[in-house]
């Protein structure tokens, strides 16, 4: 594990909203452009690199909007220097289509699922073909994606897309294993090891648990040589019986804990070079 690139200190990335939280039910959810922005200054000020952005409109209900997505990037670039990763995820309901055109708005990163997987008592549809047109798509835009696992045997669908379809933009592989997901694989160390066995050579991986998944998942990952994404789209919750605060909270305690396993935050710069995100 400390061979892997950038073992030396830790990709702290930020998923700070998601699409499946209501504003209502989380009042301190960041959905509008002012509060997504003082989130990413504060995330970033305490030890974030990247951010993994999932918008929502004036309702707070979950959009691709092409144009919001726009302004969302452009607005991230000038106020913070961190990695701009959209989610072309979005929400279970979103057609293929709509989350092609995220590409569109070329951020530095996008997410890339690599298989369905139930998600709740939903279906998160993730088809092969889809997934090799996101893959094309990003490559064509320069666009560095971020391989989203949710269960073991999207590791072998990885393999086959680099095997078939090539390197991605950048010519590194970064994967998200986002673990405790009811419907995927569970969150726990040993899960996080048999996931890596099936990495890509040469791959970094950072990972994420989903509620109380969250810190089994973290402490794992920083042993492994792991990277971490936190933030609000995963947990709710900081501790038992206490909720979180804000998503800085989050990232504050990530980049202790990773202080403490001597493996700092790195700087969203020694980031795009690890990820060959262009400068
Ligand atoms: N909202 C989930 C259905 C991603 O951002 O790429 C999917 C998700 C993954 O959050
Ligand atoms: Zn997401």
């Amino acid at each position: 594990a400390p061979g892997r690139p950038g073992a030396h200190g830790t990709l702290i990335t930020v998923a700070p909203t998601g699409a499946e939280h209501a504003k209502a039910d989380v009042p301190t959810l960041p959905v509008t452009l002012d509060e997504l922005v003082r989130t990413a200054r504060d995330c970033e000020h305490v030890g974030a690199a990247m951010i993994h952005v999932h918008v929502r409109d004036d309702q707070a209900r979950p959009t691709l909007d092409l144009g919001r997505l726009r302004e969302t990037v452009a607005a991230l670039r000038s106020e913070t220097n961190l990695v701009v990763q959209l989610s072309t995820g979005g929400a279970v309901t979103d057609p293929e289509a709509d989350r092609l055109r995220v590409l569109d708005a070329l951020p530095d990163s996008a997410s890339c699922t690599m298989g369905t997987v139930n998600f709740g008592d939903d279906v998160f549809l993730n088809r092969w073909e889809f997934i090799v047109e996101l893959h094309r798509r990003m490559r064509e835009r320069g666009i560095v994606p971020e391989y989203e696992i949710f269960d073991l045997g999207q590791l072998a669908a990885l393999r086959r897309l680099l095997d078939e379809h090539g390197l991605p933009a950048g010519g590194h592989v970064h994967v998200d294993l986002v673990m405790g997901v009811p419907g995927g694989m569970p969150g726990d160390a040993e899960t996080l090891v048999a996931a890596l066995r099936l990495l890509p050579e040469g791959a970094t991986f950072s990972a994420t648990g989903v509620g109380r998944a969250t810190l089994p998942v973290l402490f794992a990952s920083l042993a492994a040589g792991g990277h971490l994404r936190v933030g609000m789209e995963d947990t709710l919750s900081y501790a038992r019986g206490e909720r979180v605060r804000d998503n800085a909270q989050l990232v504050a305690r990530a980049a202790g804990l990773a202080r403490v396993a001597q493996r700092p935050p790195l700087t969203p710069d020694e980031v795009r070079e690890i990820l060959g995100v262009r400068l």
